[in-house]
């Protein structure tokens, strides 16, 4: 069955940062990981294009909207192709197909009697693009995220009842245990429904805010982030216009990190029920990437990570497998530029060293040719079957943050676990005697193997390395294919020497 995955569009009032690129580059991971699987995957990412904060940048811009739209816009698809994320779709909120399916919806849930319109007073955090309460705010009074004062609005607006479906949520979330992942989040938002819910504001005058998708039923408001934003990933799928639609969302997966934790699990399984649409699949959550030390990434402290530098540094791979193997599951993680040096030395000692070692003695010593793995001893075997058992024991469980994360893991292991045994039987001392051939033979043969199976579960995570490994093996990989039976490199395949996969950096 065909799995959806979707990523959250990220505001594209800025460039895009080390956060926009791990959540996008996570989901291109878990694609490659279900399509080795022979699993089908829709994956979509993108940029959320509405809102008073886009708006005063196109404002400050003095560009036309759309001319400042597009071209933030190509800046994340443009990292994202460079990041080598495979997306299906790139979702951009600005285009008709997708306005077009908010108001349907809107008016839908209007005339269900689901929408009221009142008179409000608040505090508006802009950077939220939200209404807080006080108990939202810090000891300054300003927003705990922003770190800026609310300003104090009154209008008429439109609003969403939430609380006639917070006991429906509950009930759900505790029949559903593993809908949202990881289950501290669904605590989390269990906490948050203790209290009666406010309902949702969904609009904004058109006086104050024009960037927005027109109210169907009131031609001077605009609705915009949550009404507008969540809708893009039924909106995607071509809702209300599609008759696979609901056979695709059965199957889908939300991708977000933690900030965004109330309007996904609260608002939009709310809105989606008042729609007669079942909830999303599973969410699966991450943590926030900061600084090293544990402080804040910012521009004032000169700590923050840029994508684009990182690339330029340590090249792409790097970037991925740093972030997939350093988040930490339901907590935030640090990150540097010395602490991705760091993580680069390990993927180059580890694997990089590792296959050049065994290449150049293949290439020197059996004619670049691959030997035959007649005369493979119980240790030999041992190893590459252990490999190959890890490996396929990992790609059959069901798809989560942990199996990802126990992917990077268990690269860095069979990485570990190989050059432990290419140490401890010295194969460049068994190359000079003669009378131990067959014995260097079996250890060059067992590392190569061994180095192939790595290769192969290292696409999802470092898919440019992972062809070149399989490309050094004399092995044309057409697409990689969760199939780690081993013992199937063939004697007499010649091998590539190549360059370095992860050659010295400063
Ligand atoms: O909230 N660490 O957009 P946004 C990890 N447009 N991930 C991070 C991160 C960090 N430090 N900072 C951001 C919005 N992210 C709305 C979403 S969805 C229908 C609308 C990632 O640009 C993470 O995925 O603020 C987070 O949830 C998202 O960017 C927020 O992006």
């Amino acid at each position: 069955m065909k799995k959806y995955i979707t990523t959250p569009i990220y505001y594209l009032n800025g460039l895009p940062h080390i956060g926009h690129a791990y959540t996008s580059i996570l989901g291109d991971v878990m694609k490659k990981f279900e399509t080795m699987r022979g699993n089908e995957v829709y994956y979509t990412t993108g940029t959320d294009e509405h809102g008073q904060k886009n708006q005063h940048s196109i404002e400050e811009s003095g560009l036309s909207a759309d001319e400042f739209l597009t071209r933030q816009s190509e800046n994340f698809r443009n990292l994202f192709v460079d990041l080598g994320i495979d997306f299906d779709y790139f979702v951009r909120t600005s285009r008709p197909e997708h306005k077009k399916i908010v108001q349907e919806i809107l008016q839908t849930i209007y005339d269900r009697g689901l929408i009221v319109k009142k008179s409000y007073e608040g505090l508006y955090c802009e950077g939220c693009e939200q209404f807080k309460k006080k108990s939202d705010l810090d000891e300054n009074g300003c927003c705990p995220d922003h770190k800026k004062a609310p300003k104090a609005i009154s209008e008429e607006n439109y609003f969403f009842r939430l609380e006639p479906y917070r006991q429906w949520l509950i009930d759900y979330i505790n029949t559903h245990p593993d809908w949202i992942q990881p289950a501290k989040y669904a605590n989390e938002v269990l906490g948050m429904l203790k209290e009666p819910l406010d309902d949702l504001c969904i609009s904004r005058p058109k006086s104050r805010v024009w960037l927005g998708v027109e109210l169907p039923f009131d031609h001077d408001y605009v609705t915009y982030i949550w009404f507008d934003a969540l809708v893009n990933y039924i909106s995607t799928l071509n809702y209300g216009h599609n008759p696979d639609f609901e056979e695709i969302w059965a199957n889908s997966h939300h991708l977000i990190a933690k900030d965004i934790l109330k309007p996904h699990c609260i608002y939009w399984p709310i809105m989606l029920h008042a729609l007669g649409v079942a909830p999303v699949r599973h969410y699966f959550i991450h943590g926030y990437w900061i600084g090293e030390g544990g402080v804040k990434m910012s521009k004032s402290l000169g700590n923050v990570v840029d994508p684009v530098e990182v690339i330029r540094l340590l090249g792409v791979d790097a970037l991925r497998f740093y972030l997939i193997h350093n988040m930490t599951l339901g907590g935030d993680s640090q990150i540097s530029i010395p602490m991705l040096k760091q993580g680069y030395k390990i993927l180059a000692n580890n694997i990089g060293n590792l296959q050049m070692r065994v290449l150049k003695m293949t290439q020197k010593s059996l004619d670049g040719k691959v030997p035959s793995a007649d005369s493979l001893n119980d240790d030999d075997k041992k190893l590459v079957s252990g490999i190959a058992d890890r490996f396929t024991r990992l790609f059959s469980q069901e798809l989560s943050l942990e199996v990802i994360s126990e992917l990077a893991d268990s690269v860095v292991k069979a990485g570990d676990a190989v050059n432990a045994y290419f140490a401890a039987n010295e194969p460049w001392v068994l190359a000079k005697k003669p009378e131990q051939r067959e014995r260097f033979e079996a250890v060059v043969y067992t590392t190569l193997e061994c180095l192939r199976l790595i290769g192969l579960a290292m696409y999802p995570l470092t898919p440019a390395s992972a062809r070149k490994i399989e490309d050094s093996l004399g092995l044309a990989q057409v697409s990689f294919k969760a199939d780690f039976t081993p013992f199937k490199l063939a004697a007499g395949t010649t091998v590539k020497v190549g360059d370095p996969l992860f050659p010295m950096v400063e």
